[in-house]
């Protein structure tokens, strides 16, 4: 199991607490989409992603990013239980929408640039690590159920 110290969870909810879901949801799942181009392959359905404007300014990508987004919201609600809660998220990703895991990873990585770029020199190397750990607990309990 995953031990978090009292400072770890402050530095969890504190991020989370002061996240614009609208603002940040949206900018992630975009950068993913226009950095790993790969990606859109799962979004077909999801209108024009035809260059890196055109997925900006996509409503549905943008409605999308503040889902998952909001998806994290669990995670920080069960620190110490992430892979269970996870667990029925990560049969969707795999079964139903057949979500490569690797890019569980890729998405992260953009999440935490733009929560770098937002929080600018609050995002010191401490929050950064704890930001990662806590991620990369996120990103391998969505990939716990693939098989
Ligand atoms: Ni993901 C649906 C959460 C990464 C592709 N995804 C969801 C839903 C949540 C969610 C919540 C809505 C589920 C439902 O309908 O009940 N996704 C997350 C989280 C991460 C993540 C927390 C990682 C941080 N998803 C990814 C990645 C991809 C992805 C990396 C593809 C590159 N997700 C999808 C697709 C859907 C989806 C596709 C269905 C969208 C739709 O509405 O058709």
């Amino acid at each position: 199991m995953v031990e978090w110290t009292e400072q770890e969870r402050d530095i969890i909810n504190s991020i989370f607490s002061s996240l614009d879901y609208e603002d940040i949801g949206p900018k992630a799942l975009s950068r993913c989409l226009i950095v790993y181009p790969w990606t859109q392959r799962y979004f077909g359905g999801f209108g024009n992603l035809y260059n890196a404007n055109a997925i900006k300014s996509n409503p549905m990508i943008a409605a999308h990013g503040i889902r998952v987004l909001h998806g994290l919201d669990r995670a920080v609600k069960n620190m110490d239980n992430i892979k269970a809660t996870y667990a029925e998220l990560s049969v969707l990703h795999s079964e139903k929408l057949h979500v490569d895991p690797d890019n569980f990873k890729l998405l992260a990585d953009c999440l935490t640039i733009v929560i770098a770029a937002k929080l600018g020199s609050a995002f010191t190397p401490e929050v950064q690590a704890t930001f990662q750990k806590f991620v990369a607990v996120v990103v391998s309990a969505l990939g716990s159920q693939y098989h």
